[in-house]
């Protein structure tokens, strides 16, 4: 027996076994299909949603389109279905489980409720706020789905920023095969012992460092790397960190990339408003002699970072090599005007750049204000800025993007929307010596909900159409523990 059909059997049996005595605020499946919303019509998509093959069962809307089934009528052909189903009745205000019906509307103007479908409702709490649990059961037939939500639908390229709730733009991770200038979109950290080096592959059988590089397989192919010397002990460790990346929501958002060697390379996770990360993936403790290929899975709900961290083991001849990072379809990074923190000695600290055109470049300080300041650490999830003397000049080659920036408010969302001059202008006696740096304190209180629902595949999938997935239904069982 497989290992699905096993983990299906588990399921269900403790569908039919706990789920009447457990609290459906704790243990629901989750939709996250912003095509729900009432404000989504077939027109604007050709996939229409089925619950015909929903399971019954307890679930929570999360879409950011809105959590809550319509509790008025809503017409045929919206929620990206052609029977909508909406609910009669109000929400509970109690925590007591409710029972109220779903109403399927064929268009007949002197009767919404044309189907009805019993459902139950419960009202929940979280730290966050209040929100409902459906126990839903599958439509009779197709194309008919539970509505939930009612707000608009991102616009086509662009993917909801679920950390500053609005739609932004989105573009490709630029991938980095070590070829060119630098790390590409990669920045050392500093707050480590190492950093990593490149070098070109033209090394003996003899050394330590490989042959070729893996993207041109030729003596004059770039690698990353860090190795074991006399100032390099063992333990040491090099991290290079992303670009801030998005999930796209349709498709996966892996990390890819090669790597060999001796010493021990980690990938990690951080969320981009906050400081604590976590571990993805780590090499086999043993030396790895060939460029071996890697798929990292990243699953995230708000804007992150990855960290890819190299560490020296313990003989003294330890080396770690890395090529040809990218990123799948599935990860984008925000468009122009997204700003980063670079070289500052913490998080939350550093040289300000602006990412504008497909470059990232600095901000002239003439004129700089608090104010300023507290726009760029809230853009970039921080409460405010604090006074710092530290400066982080940019290597000479950085554009300078900005010159008297001025923002009239500290509640202006970005730092591309105060009053600046045009892009690429400014005063001639900007350099990077007056580059801005900022320190940001306090971090935003929303961080605390980056992570994790358990989540297994469905016992039977809802029926989505062909192509791309927009959203996706998890069912999330009860603890297997009462069982085993
Ligand atoms: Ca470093
Ligand atoms: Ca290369």
């Amino acid at each position: 027996m497989d290992q699905l059909r096993v983990v299906r059997m588990i399921v269900l049996l403790f569908l039919s076994t706990v789920s009447s005595t457990t609290d459906p605020c704790q243990h629901h499946g989750v939709i996250n299909q912003a095509r729900r919303s009432s404000a989504a019509t077939v027109d604007d998509s050709d996939l229409v949603i089925c619950d015909i093959y929903l399971d019954k069962g307890w679930y929570r809307f999360t879409s950011y389109t809105g959590g809550e089934i319509p509790t008025s009528c809503v017409q045929p052909y919206q929620c990206s279905t052609e029977v909508p189903l909406w609910m009669d009745g109000t929400l509970p205000e109690g925590d007591d489980i409710v029972n109220r019906t779903a109403c399927g509307n064929l268009g007949d103007p002197s009767d919404c409720c044309t189907i009805p479908i019993d459902i139950r409702v419960k009202r929940c709490t979280e730290p966050s706020g209040v929100f409902y649990v459906y126990e839903l059961q599958p439509t009779y037939s197709c194309p008919m789905a539970y509505c939930a939500g009612s707000l608009p639908l991102c616009p086509d390229g662009e993917v909801y920023d679920d950390f500053h709730k609005h739609c932004i733009e989105t573009r490709p991770v630029v991938p980095c095969d070590f070829e060119g200038h630098g790390f590409c979109e990669w920045l050392q950290e500093r707050d480590d012992e190492l950093d990593w080096t490149k070098t070109t592959g033209h090394h003996s059988s003899g050394s330590v460092l490989p042959g070729l590089d893996h993207t041109l397989g030729t003596a004059t192919g770039s690698y990353a790397f860090i190795r074991s010397s006399a100032s390099n002990q063992p333990g040491y460790r090099a991290r290079l960190i992303s670009p801030v990346i998005v999930t796209s929501k349709t498709d996966t958002c892996n990390v890819n990339f090669y790597y060999q060697g001796s010493g021990t390379l980690r990938v990690y996770k951080k969320g981009y408003h906050g400081s604590r990360k976590s571990l993805v993936w780590r090499s086999p403790p043993i030396m790895v002699t060939a460029w071996t290929a890697t798929v990292v899975s990243l699953v995230h709900t708000n804007p992150f970072q990855v960290i890819i961290e190299g560490t020296l083991g313990s003989d003294g001849q330890s080396a770690v090599f890395l090529d040809d990072v990218s990123f799948s379809t599935g990860c984008s990074s925000e468009v122009d005007g997204a700003v980063r923190l670079v070289d500052g000695a913490r998080f939350g600290e550093g040289r300000v750049e602006v990412y504008y055109d497909h470059e990232w470049g600095t901000i002239c300080n003439r004129s700089w204000t608090q104010t300023n300041g507290d726009v760029i650490c809230s853009q970039l999830g921080y409460t405010s800025a604090v006074p710092t003397s530290r400066q982080y000049p940019a290597p000479s080659a950085t554009p300078i993007h900005l010159d008297e920036v001025s923002c009239s408010s500290a509640n202006v969302t970005k730092i591309s929307a105060c009053s600046h001059s045009r892009w690429g202008h400014y005063h001639p006696h900007c350099d990077h010596q007056r580059d801005v740096s900022v320190a940001c304190t306090g971090e935003h209180t929303s961080l605390t909900s980056l992570c994790c629902h358990l989540t297994l595949p469905l016992p039977s999938p809802i029926l989505m159409p062909q192509g791309r997935d927009y959203g996706s239904v998890q069912y999330q069982p009860p603890p297997l523990s009462p069982v085993i």
